[in-house]
């Protein structure tokens, strides 16, 4: 698959005719994961990269958003296909005041791919909102993302309010995130860390079968 035509399409934001590619790039046999990894997450961070610059703005930014959405909805059943036994179940979610969607929704593929059931909270969840799907769900592992330096505090946040609740005990709390770091994972008490959506479903495997 061409990169350059991938990331064109990623750029302009043009939907239909990044979701052909994406169809011809899986017929002509080339996986799910290779080309979220290798093709749309770099198109989209090239995107990022030109917000940055300035040379390219909020509506633009969108528009990519929503054409590598729709490319994604067409690699979701490559990606979560899976008859692994069940890990458990994971409750998501992106945190409070922040509204990126995509790299969380990638994390909900891989962790069910793996074999998690995954609930899918969806963003700007409020801390309150974790604690009730976690009381009411009772899952293995609570996932936050985040990829604003402002919002990434709400994880404190909200692991603070699942301790309040009584709920924190037993639960393994994985954050991630463009924001995210390894130490700050581990400042705010968080049990795992993931740099990618990959990675994230190998993290929750190890910390599920500890
Ligand atoms: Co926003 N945005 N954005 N944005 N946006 C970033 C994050 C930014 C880095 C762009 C930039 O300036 N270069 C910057 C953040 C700066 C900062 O705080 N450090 C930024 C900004 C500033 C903003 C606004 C404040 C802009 C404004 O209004 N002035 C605003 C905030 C809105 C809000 O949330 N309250 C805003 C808005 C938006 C849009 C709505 C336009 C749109 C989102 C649309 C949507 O998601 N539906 C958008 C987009 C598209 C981006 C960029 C360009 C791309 C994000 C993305 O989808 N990446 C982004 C630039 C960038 O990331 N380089 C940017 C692709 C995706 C596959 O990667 O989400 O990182 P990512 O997920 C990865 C990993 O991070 C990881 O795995 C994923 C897959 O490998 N991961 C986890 C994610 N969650 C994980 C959880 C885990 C483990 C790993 O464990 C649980």
């Amino acid at each position: 698959m061409d990169k350059d035509r991938i990331l064109e399409s990623v750029l302009k934001g043009d939907a239909d005719v990044l979701e052909v590619q994406v169809k011809e790039a899986l017929d002509s046999g080339l996986a799910a994961n290779d080309l979220v990894t290798n093709h749309l997450t770099p198109a989209m961070r090239e995107v990022g990269r030109l917000f940055e610059a300035g040379e390219l703005y909020i509506p633009e930014m969108m528009l990519s958003a929503i054409a590598v959405r729709r490319a994604l909805a067409i690699l979701r059943p490559a990606l979560v296909e899976s008859d692994l036994p069940s890990w458990g179940v994971v409750v998501a979610g992106t945190v409070q005041g922040d509204l990126h969607d995509i790299g969380k929704s990638l994390v909900c593929m891989m962790l069910e791919g793996a074999g998690f059931e995954v609930h899918d909270l969806g963003v700007n969840v409020p801390p309150e909102r974790f604690v009730e799907a976690v009381t009411s769900l009772k899952p293995k592992i609570v996932a936050m993302s985040a990829l604003l330096t402002t919002t990434i505090p709400k994880m404190e946040v909200t692991i603070q309010a699942l301790t309040e609740a009584g709920v924190r005990q037993g639960l393994i709390i994985m954050v991630g995130g463009a924001a995210v770091t390894p130490e700050f994972a581990k400042s705010i008490g968080a049990d795992g860390y993931a740099y990618d959506a990959a990675g994230a479903a190998r993290r929750a495997e190890e910390l599920a079968s500890a």
